[in-house]
This record gives structure tokens, sequence and C-alpha cells, in this order.
């Protein structure tokens, strides 16, 4: 039978203390795989220690290891690598996830495949395939590569397909993660001392049909697909035997599809799960009645992508809000008991120091519960990475990005960084002085 093994290789560092969950894509990845009856085994490494993950992955010897690679992970994923290949080099070596799927060819280095975007069908076919072949020498020599969508090699034959965002009919078809064997009980206990609630990720919609100047969205692209409430409601059952009491919708914009939305708020209202549930949100497109529909359904707080104080940064942002319209939504969630996060970035190429303190001073007045600043972090993929990339400071290298939450300007900007660092301080610890202390 043919082992897949799929790891996480993201260890506990205290830096994040507030947001762990098992990752959802090694759970969806499983589901797929297991609905194939290949042998599939996930290799979650939050809470473990690289000698324990290498020894537990030698033991279970598989075929195929998979790794889900963001920012934050390479160096990890890459130390893991090195490990497993030298105990196991015949062994199929697969890179996936969001970093990947903006530098194939970076990772096509030094995994054998690196499978771009949505590739929870296409890797597992291709897993099926290497499972009906007489050894991985045929398999290699017969391969189609158009059967695997978004494949990535430089050294198994050249070749690079296309990414194939599902339809919301195969999404539909899918089944629901695999969250079988995750340390369930030690995230709780984590989430309960931050929220005091049991909470989890879910994905309902995919995709995001707006085009913000510094947004990059290398898995899941442009267009909106909504799941069914079936299926969705069938996940969250079963997200609910796993003795969860809330869940955090990872959606892009979860409240782009108001119809959608006001559905499912509804069906939460007839199911009676017993669960909380908080979401990003748009400052836009919303009334009355649906925020009221949100709160009464269980909804008790939204992360709101505000950005900026500015006006005009808000336009070079690209983001189709401005200011008045954040004050509204953020007046209406409060009227009716939601509490409001909200995201911004400071230090945007365009601003000036007036521009940033006006961000500050916005955050300040909205009443927030919390408040995180970024700054612009130029993504592959995004506009402000096109506008940017010649001004890199240094020729990148994925061994070394493995920061979490650094403030670091990645190109050369006009503002220093050490002031920028104060002064986030200063406001997120006037915003919410407990969380900026632990931040
Ligand atoms: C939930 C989430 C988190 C959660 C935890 C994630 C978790 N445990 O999985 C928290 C809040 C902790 C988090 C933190 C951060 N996150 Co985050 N997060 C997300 C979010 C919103 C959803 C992820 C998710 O569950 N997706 C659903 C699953 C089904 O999709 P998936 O994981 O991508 O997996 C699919 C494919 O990628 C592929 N795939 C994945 N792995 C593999 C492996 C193989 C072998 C194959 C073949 C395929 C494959 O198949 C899967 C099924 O289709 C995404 C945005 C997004 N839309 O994806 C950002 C995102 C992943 N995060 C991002 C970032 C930058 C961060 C932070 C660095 C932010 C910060 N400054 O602190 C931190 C890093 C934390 C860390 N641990 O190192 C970026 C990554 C960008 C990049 N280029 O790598 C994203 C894409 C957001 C964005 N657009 O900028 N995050």
């Amino acid at each position: 039978m043919t082992k897949v093994l799929l790891i996480y290789p993201y260890f506990q560092t205290g830096k994040n203390p507030d947001v762990l969950f098992p990752p959802l894509g090694l759970a969806s990845l499983s589901a797929q795989l297991r609905e194939k009856n290949l042998d599939t085994m996930k290799m979650d490494c939050t809470f473990l220690t690289k000698p324990k993950v290498i020894e537990s992955s030698v033991s279970y010897s598989p075929d195929i290891v998979g790794f889900y690679i963001m920012t934050t992970m390479s160096k990890n994923a890459l130390d893991l690598l090195k490990a497993i290949k030298k105990a196991m080099p015949d062994c199929i070596f697969v890179a996936g996830g969001p970093l990947p799927s903006l530098y194939p060819s970076k990772f096509a280095e030094k995994f054998d495949f690196v499978f771009k975007g949505e590739a929870v069908v296409s890797f597992a076919e291709f897993c099926s395939d290497y499972h009906l072949s007489k050894s991985k020498d045929e398999f290699f020599a017969k391969m189609d590569s158009h059967r695997y969508a978004g494949i990535f090699s430089k050294s198994n034959g050249l070749f690079d397909e296309p990414v194939m965002h599902l339809s919301e009919q195969q999404l539909n078809s899918l089944p629901i993660p695999d969250r079988r064997g995750f340390p369930h009980e030690i995230y709780q206990i984590q989430s309960m001392q931050i929220s005091k609630k049991k909470t989890t990720t879910i994905m309902m919609t995919y995709g995001c049909p707006h085009h913000c100047d510094f947004c990059s969205k290398p898995i899941f692209g442009d267009v909106l697909r909504i799941r069914s409430l079936d299926s969705i409601f069938d996940e969250l059952k079963d997200i609910v035997s796993y003795g969860y009491d809330s869940v955090w919708i990872a959606d892009d914009t979860f409240t782009c599809n108001t119809t959608f939305l006001k559905n499912f708020c509804e069906r939460m209202l007839v199911e009676k799960l017993g669960l909380s549930w908080s979401c990003l949100s748009r400052v836009d497109r919303m009334d009355a009645e649906t925020y009221r529909l949100m709160k009464d359904s269980g909804c008790n707080k939204v992360y709101l992508g505000i950005e900026s104080g500015n006006d005009e940064i808000l336009k070079l942002m690209n983001k189709g809000t401005d200011k008045a319209m954040i004050e509204h939504a953020v007046s209406a969630f409060h009227h009716v008991g939601i509490a409001c996060c909200g995201f911004f970035i400071v230090g945007y190429p365009g601003e000036t120091i007036k521009t940033i303190e006006e961000t500050f001073s916005f955050a300040l007045s909205l009443g927030l519960e919390q408040a995180t600043f970024n700054l612009p972090y130029p993504l592959p993929g995004s506009k402000l990475y096109e506008r940017v990339t010649g001004l890199y400071r240094d020729e990148w290298n994925f061994e070394d990005w493995n920061f979490e939450n650094e403030p670091t300007f990645l190109f050369e900007s006009e503002f220093d960084p050490k002031w920028m660092q104060q002064r986030i301080e200063e406001t997120m610890h006037a915003i919410n002085p407990s969380h900026s202390e632990s931040a």
C-alpha cells in the first residue's frame, strides 16, 4: 500500500501565542487521499520537536512526503527535508501551499515536485497514479503532467502546468477535511487561555474578487466560489464532535456575498450547534438586517482590513473603501454587539509621516478590541510587488525567509523601522494593553 506523509512544518515559538489552529490544508489533502484509499499520515509539528518529527516520519516509512509551506516555514521545511531525505532517499518529495505556489522554481530546486494552488484533487490523482504504477521508475517514465493541474518540476522532466480553481460543484463533492489525529486537546487548552473559547478554522467560500494593491492570492485566486450549506453544516457538525465551540471562518472575504451570508446565518439559527463564530469582513455592502442576523446567529467578532486612516492612501491601496464607510461599519457592528479587530498597514510606498500618524489616530478613534499594524509586505503576484520589486534589499534567499511578525522593510523605505515599531507598540498598547504585552 502506498503511504503518503503530509507535514505541517511549524513549531510553536511562543511569538504568536494567540493564533494556533490545526492545519486545514493538510486535513483537506488527507481527506481526498483517503477517498482514494491511500494510507495517509498527517504530521502537525506545532507541539512536537524536530527530532521527534524525523523519528516518526522515518518509522512511518512513506513513499511520498508532502510539505505545506508558507513564508514562516521554509527553513523548518528544508531542515526536515534534508534529514528525511538522508534517511529515505527513495521517497518522492513534494512541496505545496502558498510559498511554493508563488516560487515554484525555487522550491523545485530542492523538491522533486511542486504543486501550485488548490492542489487537493490533482495531488491525490498523482499519488493514486503512483500507487497503480509498478515502480517509481515506471511512474516517472510514463508520467503525463497534463493530468496534474498546478504541477511544476525541474528535475523529473521540465513541466509547469497551469493551476485549476475548483468549481463550486467540485468543491461540494469533496469529502469534508479529515481532522482526525490532530492534538485537538492542546489546541483547545491554548485557545481557552486566550479567548475562553475553543476555536478552530473552516473555509466556506474560496477566492476573492477584490483587487487590493498589496494582496496576492496564491492559492484561491480571484473568482469567488461558495460551498453548499449542506456540505458546510456537515463539516460544522464534525467540528463540534471534536469539542470545539467556536469557529474562525478563514475565508478571504466571508461577507462578500450577502445572500449567502444571510442564508448561512439563518441556517445557523435553525441548526443550533452551540457554535459562536468570527470572520474577516469587508466594511461595505451590508445592511442593518445583516449585522443583526450575524449577531443573532453567533458572530461575536469580525476582523476588518481597515488598512489606513487616510482616504488617498486607501485609494492607492485600491481598497474600494474610505474612512466614512469604515466608521459606519464599525459603529454598526458595535451597535449589535459584535467586537471589531482591525488590520492596518503603515509605511506604504507613497505615504508620509503625516498619513501614518493619521492611521494611528484613526485606529485609536474606532473603539477596536484589537489592532494589528503591519509594514508593507510585497508578495509576488501583488501590484505592490510589481512597483517595489526593484527595491528588494538583497537577492531573496528562501532559506532565510523565516521570520514571524518581524517589523522589517523588505525594500528600501524612507521610514525608520525602529521609529515605526515604537509607534506601533504605543498605539497597540493604547488600544489593548493586555494584548500588546503578550505580543
Ligand atoms: C488560517 C490562516 C492562518 C492561521 C493558521 C494557519 C494554519 N494552521 O493552517 C494563523 C492565524 C496562525 C496564520 C498565521 C500566519 N499567516 Co496565515 N493564513 C491563514 C489563511 C487565512 C487560511 C489558511 C487555510 O486554512 N486555508 C485553507 C486550506 C484548505 O488551504 P491551504 O492551507 O492553502 O491548502 C491548500 C493548498 O495550499 C494546497 N496545499 C497545501 N499544502 C500542501 C502540501 C502539498 C504537498 C500539496 C501537494 C498541496 C498543498 O492544497 C490545499 C488544499 O487545496 C490563509 C489565507 C488563505 N486564503 O489561504 C493565510 C495565509 C496562509 N497566511 C499567511 C501569512 C503571511 C501568515 C503569517 C506569516 C502572518 C503574520 N504576519 O503573522 C502567520 C504565520 C504563522 C505561522 N504559524 O508561521 C499568508 C501566506 C503567504 C505566503 N506567501 O506564504 C496567507 C496566504 C495569507 C495572505 N494572502 O497573505 N495564518
